[in-house]
């Protein structure tokens, strides 16, 4: 066996990290299942695990294979492999190409793992298939109608409709919903919002770009009562969630653009800096299964949310039946804490009129934008991978709400010096809004509702005319 081991880094990744917990119960042959721990060096494979597997060679259908200069090795999918360098004594090093291949026949199953791994790039991916090798489409499984309701909700009065773009008006988003309070489903803006060149916000993408920046991740928000045998294995559900991007990831706002429909926010508009200046859009990256627990945004604040990648369900209460929520306000604090939602279901906590509470249950799909009135009560499930952005709005529909929870919020800021939320209290009273900026009734293409954050801060977006100067129209 050769001193110094090289490996190629697909080996290195797969068994740097990769050892059998020894602590397991001893799985049925073939069921193995690789748990991560700290690893040693990839060659310690080869003096733990290969001869104990060498043993059993035959039942495993377990072949060795010296290649030599010269030798080309074709290993099929789904055929787990190590490699160790052999090379002559008169060298130190061996020296390989390789590549992988994807053959169509083989879209079939690869593309449903692909989905699985990378949803961002599956859809890149197929969209690129789409245009350029459109015959090949054939060979995908057949992909699972998602069905779209157009309209969600039985009562009238809190309904969630999907519009496209192309015949929704700012003005009209803004008589409609925004002001009314009722929720809604933009469809068509992804490709004016999401650069191309980022795939979606694949993760090949992210950690090409961003991969050195360090961020704060939550770990499963769910009620360890709920916990199930799943989150007892290492399947970790973690969740970067609502991460400023103007603080946190500002390259990143280079490759989006924000939805007109709500960049006429009043917290741009303010002629000081506060506190809020810089907090929106945010990010979200969530494992499927991860989830954002029941609860309210701050100071009854609008929210809109594009999704990028996978499937988000979510559950809207009508803002006139939180009570009916068992809504608990904290000695100290402004906002209502809510019981878990299973406890709310099951009646427990006296919660008689839970089941008398408008509900709207969607489930978002990517590409598309959801916009959440304020003051409604909301959960969200990842049901896949998911990558989104969003942000927290105000204007003169939530204006006079927004302010007196704000000033309930200065109430218990420390005393003396001006605290931060003080600050912002500061920066809206001072101003007079104008209530009907960005009010334009002709419906505009997709590239004029898409909105820089260079032109969303400090208001510039909002007091465009329809077109914006920038645009040949
Ligand atoms: O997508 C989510 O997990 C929920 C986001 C949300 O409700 C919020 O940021 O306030
Ligand atoms: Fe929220």
């Amino acid at each position: 066996m050769a001193g110094e081991v090289f490996e190629s880094e697909k080996s290195q990744s797969r068994y740097a990290d990769t050892r059998w917990d020894s602590n397991r119960a001893k799985p049925a042959p073939g069921s193995e299942v690789p748990v991560i721990l700290d690893g040693g060096p990839p060659a310690y494979w080869w003096l733990d695990h290969y001869p104990r597997l060498a043993e059993r060679a035959q039942e495993l259908g377990m072949v060795d294979i010296i290649q030599r200069p010269g030798d080309t090795i074709f290993v099929p999918s789904g055929w787990w492999h190590a490699t160790l360098n052999l090379p002559e004594s008169s060298e130190d090093v061996t020296v390989a190409c390789t590549r992988n291949i994807f053959p169509a026949e083989t879209l079939d199953f690869v593309f449903p793992e692909m989905k699985k791994s990378d949803p961002a790039f599956a859809r890149a991916f197929l969209e690129i298939l789409q245009e350029k090798r459109p015959e090949l489409m054939r060979f995908l499984p057949a992909a699972s109608e998602t069905s779209k309701p157009e309209l969600v909700g039985e009562d009238p009065s809190w309904q969630l409709p999907r519009r496209h773009f192309s015949s929704l008006s700012l003005a009209e988003c803004r008589r409609r919903f925004i002001r009314p309070k009722q929720p809604l489903i933009i469809e068509g803006l992804d490709p004016y919002l999401v650069s191309p060149e980022t795939c979606h916000l694949s993760r090949d993408f992210l950690s090409r770009h961003f991969g050195e920046k360090m961020v704060a991740v939550f770990r499963n928000f769910r009620d360890p009562k709920q916990r199930d045998a799943e989150d007892e294995m290492e399947v970790m559900r973690l969740y970067l969630y609502d991460v400023s991007l103007p603080l946190k990831l500002p390259g990143l706002l280079e490759y989006l653009k924000l939805p007109r429909y709500f960049t006429h926010c009043y917290l741009q508009q303010t002629m000081r800096p506060h506190c809020f200046s810089k907090s929106w859009p945010t990010l979200f990256i969530g494992s499927a299964g991860s989830q954002a627990r029941l609860h309210v945004d701050q100071w009854h604040s609008h929210f809109w949310m594009h999704l990028i990648s996978g499937r988000k369900r979510w559950s809207i209460w009508h803002p006139e039946d939180t009570h009916l929520l068992c809504p608990e306000v904290l000695p100290g604090k402004v906002f209502p804490r809510f019981p878990d939602l299973s406890d709310l279901e099951a009646g427990k906590n006296g919660a008689d009129g839970f089941h008398q509470a408008r509900r709207i249950d969607v489930i978002l799909e990517e590409g598309e934008t959801l916009f959440v009135p304020g003051g409604a009560p909301h959960l969200v499930v990842n049901l896949t991978d998911t990558v989104a952005f969003a942000g927290n709005f105000m204007d003169e529909s939530n204006f006079d709400e927004a302010l007196a929870d704000v000033k309930k919020m200065v109430s218990m800021e420390g005393k003396g010096e001006e605290g931060a939320m003080a600050g912002f209290a500061a920066a809206l009273e001072e101003m007079v809004f104008d209530p009907d900026k960005s009010m334009h009734e002709e419906p505009l293409p997709g590239t004029m509702l898409a909105v820089r954050f260079s032109d969303f801060s400090q208001g510039r977006a909002a007091g465009w005319g329809p077109i914006p100067p920038d645009e040949d129209g």
